[in-house]
């Protein structure tokens, strides 16, 4: 299914049906994801597998071709091998009919994997924390995971119809969305993170200071890179870089499923986005529902620079 070339793969080109979100132990899932969940669950991971979690939005590719980088000593030739999602496959992924699952892709992978996954931690299969594999999380400002959320369910035909923004902005304060709340997700994983091997990391930290981050996820790897090529992976993994290559910027998913007339998959790219569609109204609504959930935590988010 891969294209190397950048055109479309090929995926059955019939209509997709937009899912309905259906609770998983009180946390709405796709359903058509749920079809496979006996798979998810039962995934067996080997010791040496990374896994790359995140609320959806939060930075995932960029994490993802990151470390496939670090992986890859810094080659942009052996990066572009195949596009980001069959590199490194999503762990829950399913659209019966269409394309194979995440389970089937990574039934194909030589260990060791490199894993994406949306899921919050309570609903992690439990063999990654059995065999304590590795883990990089990386969480993003929940004002602009929100308005790149939007934008994305706008223009993905796998997830369920958005609504208006203003629509949007209730589901998402409700936990009404993919995955559910924001909030739980990333204080899920934050008290979880000094009882397994978990990297905790923030997409405005990767913005501010790229190269830092970078190392950053190279120690907890146990990779170490010349300095040139460092920077070369801070050059290829750029916005820019990312946006023009067709192994990290999506456009080889078909129409059917991203209707690019929407939006883009690799939109801005920036921090503070959210102060062009969050009205005074949905600011103040916002921050404080937003006091009251993060209460008592010592999670900081920035969500300006
Ligand atoms: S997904 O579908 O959940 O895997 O999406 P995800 O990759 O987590 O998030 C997509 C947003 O991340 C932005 N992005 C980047 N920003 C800065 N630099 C780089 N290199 C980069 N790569 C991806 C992407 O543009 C989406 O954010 P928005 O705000 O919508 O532009």
């Amino acid at each position: 299914m891969s294209s190397r070339d950048g055109t479309e793969e090929s995926s059955t080109e019939c209509e997709v049906k937009r899912p309905k979100l259906v609770p998983l132990r009180g946390v709405p899932m796709p359903d058509i994801f749920l079809e496979n969940w006996e798979a998810v669950e039962s995934f067996q991971a080997d010791p040496q597998d990374l896994l790359i979690a995140t609320y959806p939005k939060a930075g995932t590719t960029w994490v993802q071709e990151i470390v496939d980088f670090i992986l890859q000593d810094g080659d942009p030739e052996r990066c572009r091998r195949a596009p980001i999602h069959s590199r490194i496959p999503y762990l829950e992924f399913n659209i019966p009919g269409h394309t194979p699952s995440g389970t089937e892709l990574l039934a194909k992978l030589p260990s060791p994997k490199v894993i994406k996954t949306h899921l919050p931690f309570q609903l992690l299969p439990r063999s990654f924390l059995d065999q304590k594999c590795k883990i990089i999380y990386c969480a993003r400002n929940a004002k602009d995971n929100l308005v790149s959320f939007f934008f994305f369910d706008l223009m993905n035909k796998v997830q369920p119809e958005p609504g208006s923004w203003e629509e949007y902005f209730h589901k998402f304060l409700q936990g009404n969305v993919s995955y559910g709340l924001w909030h739980d997700h990333v204080l899920g994983w934050w008290v979880n993170k000094d009882k397994y091997p978990i990297l905790y990391i923030f997409y405005e930290d990767i913005k501010e200071n790229p190269k830092q981050e970078i190392l950053k996820i190279m120690r907890f790897l146990g990779k170490e890179l010349p300095d040139a090529i460092v920077d070369r992976i801070v050059h290829h993994t750029s916005f820019q870089s990312m946006k023009a290559n067709p192994m990290s910027n999506y456009s080889t998913v078909p129409a059917n499923v991203f209707d690019r007339t929407m939006s883009t998959f690799m939109r801005k790219g920036v921090v503070g986005d959210w102060k062009n569609y969050f009205t005074v109204t949905q600011d103040e609504a916002f921050n404080s529902d937003y006091e009251q959930r993060m209460q008592g935590s010592d999670l900081q988010f920035r969500t300006e620079l």
